[in-house]
């Protein structure tokens, strides 16, 4: 058969299998299984400057209980309309004004606060318990908690929301539920985990009962001073800093089962060595300014921006002065099916 008759006899093979639900593999394989990972998720920074203000506008529109969450989705520009920073995480900056509440409800989905500003007496409740909020805490809300949050001071409180949304949305896995009350019972105080979990001793007898952190409060204070207190030995990775990872105190496992978190601090001037792994990375700046090469492009960032690397993009961070990044990606996910993969440069 000559090439062009072969062609074409294929083509209308292909289109003539397709109406029965059946597709050629040879037509797809080299997109099913790539050499290496292919993204539609983009490099891209949101600068705080431009998120807050939006959001403060929202807050004349409508109240946090009529929105029941009022935030804005950070969404990738390669992903349009799917609500994903990356292929399988949701990013978004949540405001609750003063005297606010959104009310309780709980879902399948595990999510994280971020505070990027605001506190000393805004909160978020999970499981009963109060967890008020200072810049630069982390605090969970497990799969299947019941939460909801309130602000008690006189300023606006803001936070990165950071959810597995499109991990159950893949797994078609999602279930959500409302409480009667606008607030679930609160019956702990602020801390009361933390005491009795996360203090390097465990109540004799625990068993866990789900895969995720019983510390619903990783306050930025301690992790700061974990940070300087390892700066002393001057152990930097030239990939990472000193990076740190959120752990479960149960089992030193990632503290939510889908979502994985870490800090790190760089040195002023600090450049670091291009890297590259599989699980694509939301960073959300927490002190210091600088700039992250991705590939060809330079994102510039300052407090409160956040910015994306995506899968198996090679890139560097070059500290201005001294810096602390939060960041979270779906390592613990990846790890777990053995898909995790990293490339320390040797470039
Ligand atoms: O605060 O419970 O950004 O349910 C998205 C979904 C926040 C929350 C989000 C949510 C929440």
């Amino acid at each position: 058969m000559a090439d062009d008759q072969k062609s074409e006899k294929l083509s209308s093979y292909s289109d003539k299998v397709t109406k029965d639900n059946i597709r050629p593999l040879w037509d797809v394989l080299s997109t099913l299984v790539t050499p290496e990972p292919k993204s539609r998720c983009e490099a891209m920074l949101w600068h705080y400057d431009t998120v807050r203000p939006l959001l403060m506008e929202a807050g004349d529109l409508l109240t946090a209980k009529e929105a029941e969450r009022r935030v804005l989705i950070l969404e990738n520009p390669g992903i349009p309309g799917e609500s994903k920073i990356t292929t399988s995480l949701y990013a978004g900056i949540q405001l609750v004004l003063p005297g606010e509440i959104a009310p309780a409800h709980k879902h399948s989905q595990s999510a994280f606060r971020f505070v990027l500003e605001g506190g000393n007496g805004a909160y978020t409740a999970v499981n009963g318990e109060k967890s008020y909020m200072e810049v630069g805490d982390l605090i969970l809300t497990p799969s299947g908690t019941w939460h909801d949050h309130g602000n008690e001071s006189d300023a606006p409180v803001l936070w990165l929301d950071g959810l597995d949304i499109p991990i159950v949305q893949f797994f078609d896995a999602s279930f959500m539920e409302h409480h009667s009350e606008d607030e679930h019972p609160h019956t702990k105080g602020d801390g009361f985990s933390m005491a009795r979990y996360g203090s390097g001793m465990l109540p004799v007898d625990y068993e866990a009962e789900m895969p995720t952190s019983p510390v619903m409060k990783y306050p930025y204070s301690r992790t700061r001073e974990i940070l300087f207190k390892m700066k002393e030995t001057n152990e930097w990775d030239p990939c990472h800093g000193l990076k740190l990872m959120y752990v479960n105190p149960s089992d030193g496992k990632s503290a939510m089962p889908t979502l994985g978190a870490f800090m790190q601090l760089l040195p002023a001037g600090f450049e670091t060595a291009s890297y590259r792994s599989t699980d694509a990375t939301v960073y959300s700046v927490v002190e210091g300014t600088g700039k992250t090469k991705i590939g060809d492009k330079t994102f510039e960032w300052g407090p409160k921006d956040t910015f994306v690397v995506p899968s198996w993009h090679h890139h560097h961070h070059i500290a201005d002065g001294e810096c602390v990044l939060f960041s979270y990606s779906d390592r613990p996910v990846q790890k777990a099916l053995g898909l995790w993969r990293e490339d320390r440069g040797n470039r």
